[in-house]
């Protein structure tokens, strides 16, 4: 495409230095993540996204949900567990969608995060809603602080009102229009995720991951990932490629040690990304 190059993430190119640990540091040297989903009947997804903050060396990680059905997170007690109602929104990265639902109080909480001067993860039903309510896509249009959404073609297609097809057919340029079109950072997910920004003049194409990923929650994984990173002072650009590049390069890790694809599952990933970001 004219002036709109590919190129392949290299890990080794990523700025990561906001990742290392000085000895003098606290909890909250490292950020506080709210992730903002986990709706009755969906807690799972929401979960995932707050396991993978944890285990993605976020400060303080809040689970925010429309319904407390979940008090706490029984295997991860340190995920703090918090009625939508009731939270207020301090300086915490905020990550929405997985498990949100899209009922009344879910835009209400989108519309929230939207207003919210931090960075902010878009995915799953907060996507859809974006799809829908033109208020909010407006609310975000208009935003400066960072934002990343990260579709999988199907969410894509919704929000640029074409058929999956489309999009598939030529995913650089779809990636492109909705960074232009939000203002956003993109992560157009599936084999080869595509990324790009609002002002890029390149995209690039994550080269890790294998169909071990095609199952339920990786991408909450994904997201609650993208938050933490974030949160520890990564540029929006650099997490999002990071981000892609560990999730794949897990999942990788995991098929060579013979656990996949097939079986591989979402909770997996969590302690091999946590080690990838370690051997750093
Ligand atoms: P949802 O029901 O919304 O599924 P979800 O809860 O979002 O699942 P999850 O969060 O775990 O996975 P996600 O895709 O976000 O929708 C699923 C439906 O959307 C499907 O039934 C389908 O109709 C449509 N859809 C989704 N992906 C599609 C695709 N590629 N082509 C056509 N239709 C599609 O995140 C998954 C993660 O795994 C991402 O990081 C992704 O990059 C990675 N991944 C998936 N498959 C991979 C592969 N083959 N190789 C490498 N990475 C892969
Ligand atoms: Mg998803």
């Amino acid at each position: 495409h004219s002036g709109y190059v590919a190129c392949l993430t290299d890990p080794a190119q990523i700025e990561c230095h906001a990742l290392s640990r000085k000895a003098y540091t606290h909890k909250g040297s490292f950020g506080d993540v709210a992730i903002i989903g986990a709706a009755p009947g969906m807690a799972g997804a929401g979960i995932l996204a707050a396991r993978a903050a944890l285990f993605a060396g976020a400060g303080r990680i809040f689970l925010v949900q429309p319904d407390t059905e979940l008090r706490l997170d029984m295997l991860h007690p340190e995920i703090m567990c918090r009625d939508a109602r009731q939270f207020e929104f301090n300086k915490q990265v905020i990550v929405i969608g997985p498990g949100l639902g899209q009922e009344q109080l879910a835009a209400d909480l989108l519309r929230a995060a939207l207003q919210h001067p931090c960075p902010v993860v878009i995915d799953a039903d907060a996507l859809n809603l974006l799809a829908t309510k033109p208020e909010l896509a407006a609310l975000l249009q208009t935003r400066t602080a960072a934002a990343l959404l990260t579709p999988h073609p199907l969410e894509a297609a919704r929000l640029l009102a074409l058929s999956t097809e489309q999009v598939q057919q030529n995913r650089a340029m779809s990636a492109k229009e909705l960074a232009q079109r939000f203002g956003c950072h993109i992560i157009l997910k599936g084999a080869g995720s595509i990324l790009c920004g609002p002002q890029d003049r390149h995209y690039r194409i994550n080269p890790s991951g294998n169909p071990g990923l095609a199952s339920g929650g990786t991408g909450d994984v994904l997201a609650g990932l993208c938050g933490a990173l974030l949160a520890q002072g990564m540029e929006v650009g650099d997490a999002a490629a990071f981000a892609c590049w560990a999730h794949g390069a897990a999942a990788d890790e995991l098929v060579a040690a013979g656990s996949g694809p097939i079986g591989l599952h979402a909770s997996e990933l969590l302690p091999v990304i946590r080690s990838l970001l370690n051997r750093l």
